[in-house]
């Protein structure tokens, strides 16, 4: 059962809102049919003072972020032609094609210029010469050189994919990449698990049940992850709805999941985008508010909602911290994959700007780690030189 949530009432200007907002006082678990609801009311601000309720019962006013750094390894993919959504992938002897060696990984992990790095995130194309020694061998070289660096790479579509050209289970596959240094898993790979949608937009991918499945193994064996959906594209409302119940029962069997991203479709350099006579239209700030605050609510027993600034822009991330985030995507260093497909945002953050656009909020910002225990608090006039971490970390 969810907590009650304490929420006045009378800030919902939309009706159909009022049952809802009495579950959330009473405790009660919202159905599908309410969350379709959350999407359909024009009452913005009424689905965010309830999101927001229920975030500051959890987090009051910290938000948290990490200082990771992205690593796209190889985007050579077996799906590139496939996945309408994508403008990450090329076929191996396409122009741009490229596949790191581990010595270039190891590169581009030194390339934190100077702040510190605790995360790594690892995700790339499904690559036929990726195979699992290459990854576990960059794990092991990845742990070698930043030993306090946290590992959080693959998603569970590479998971599968690794598995299928091994000849392997996805278990032993998990197995031998925790053996060599994963710590937990990234959500991407989600899209929208509906099968009407994959049929248009990634039919040869993963399906949802078989996401939910590596998933599920991943938290047997001890391996957290999170979990995410994209939006925005041709799914329904009840896509959505369908979506994040799938997310919100494994959290019930596993309790797995550290967070929950909903990510929002950038149509630019993609087939579907030109399919869609959508390009250069992302979506609105509205839906992406709506996403993240219905992510909040549906999603009772997840503990963070984050936003990820380089899909949704820094000012609407920085206003979802009062549409029920508690959690913004951290320091990045160097994104390639919505860059890929239109992103205008930069591709990283410094930590100064983190924390000015958190405090900007009215927020108190403090630095997690992966498994969101807090490192540093940030005071009102504190900068990232002057806190020290409560916990000792290597700089890279
Ligand atoms: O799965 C690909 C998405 C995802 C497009 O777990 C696109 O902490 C929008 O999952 N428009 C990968 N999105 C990124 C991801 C992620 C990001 C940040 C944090 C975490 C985490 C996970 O990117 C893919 C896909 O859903 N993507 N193309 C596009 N055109
Ligand atoms: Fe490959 Fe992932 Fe792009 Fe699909 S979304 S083409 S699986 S890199």
């Amino acid at each position: 059962m969810p907590t009650p949530i304490s929420f006045d009432l009378a800030r919902l200007r939309d009706p159909v809102l009022l049952p809802i907002g009495e579950k959330l006082r009473r405790g009660e678990r919202l159905t599908q049919t309410d969350g379709a609801t959350l999407f359909r009311s024009a009452d913005l601000l009424g689905v965010g003072a309830m999101a927001d309720a229920a975030n500051r019962a959890r987090h009051g006013d910290r938000v948290t972020f990490a200082s990771n750094q992205h690593i796209n390894p190889t985007n050579v993919c077996v799906l590139r032609t496939t996945c309408a959504f994508c403008g990450y992938a090329r076929l191996p002897k396409e122009a741009g094609a490229y596949r790191y060696t581990i010595e270039q990984v190891l590169a581009e992990s030194d390339r934190a210029d100077g702040t510190i790095t605790r995360e790594f995130h690892i995700v790339g194309g499904l690559d036929m010469k990726a195979g699992l020694t290459y990854y576990t061998t960059m794990f092991r070289a990845l742990k070698t050189r930043h030993p306090h660096v946290h590992i959080k790479a693959l998603t569970a579509v590479e998971i599968a994919h690794i598995a299928r050209i091994e000849k392997m289970s996805r278990e032993d596959v998990l197995r031998a990449l925790k053996d060599a240094g994963l710590d937990t898993m990234p959500g991407g790979g989600a899209e929208t698990f509906s099968a009407a949608v994959r049929d248009v937009i990634a039919d040869k991918k993963l399906g949802g049940a078989d996401y939910i499945d590596v998933h599920r193994t991943a938290h047997r064996l001890g391996i957290r992850s999170n979990c995410t959906m994209l939006y925005g594209h041709v799914e329904t409302i009840e896509d959505r709805m369908e979506h994040l119940a799938m997310l919100r029962d494994l959290q019930d069997e596993t309790g797995g999941f550290l967070a929950y991203i909903p990510l929002s479709y950038h149509p630019d350099d993609n087939e579907l985008g030109k399919t869609l006579g959508r390009e250069g239209i992302a979506s609105t700030g509205f839906d992406d508010l709506r996403n993240l605050a219905v992510g909040r609510l549906f999603l009772d027993n997840f503990v963070h909602i984050k936003s990820h600034w380089i899909m949704v822009t820094s000012a609407v991330s920085q206003i979802a911290l009062h549409f029920g985030v508690n959690d913004i995507e951290g320091t990045v260093v160097r994104e390639k994959i919505y860059h890929a497909v239109g992103a205008h945002t930069p591709q990283g953050m410094t930590l100064a700007e983190l924390l000015t656009l958190i405090r900007g909020a009215g927020k108190q910002p403090a630095e997690r780690d992966s498994f969101y225990n807090v490192l540093r608090e940030f005071g009102e006039h504190d900068s990232a030189d002057t806190v020290q971490d409560v916990v000792a970390v290597a700089t890279t």
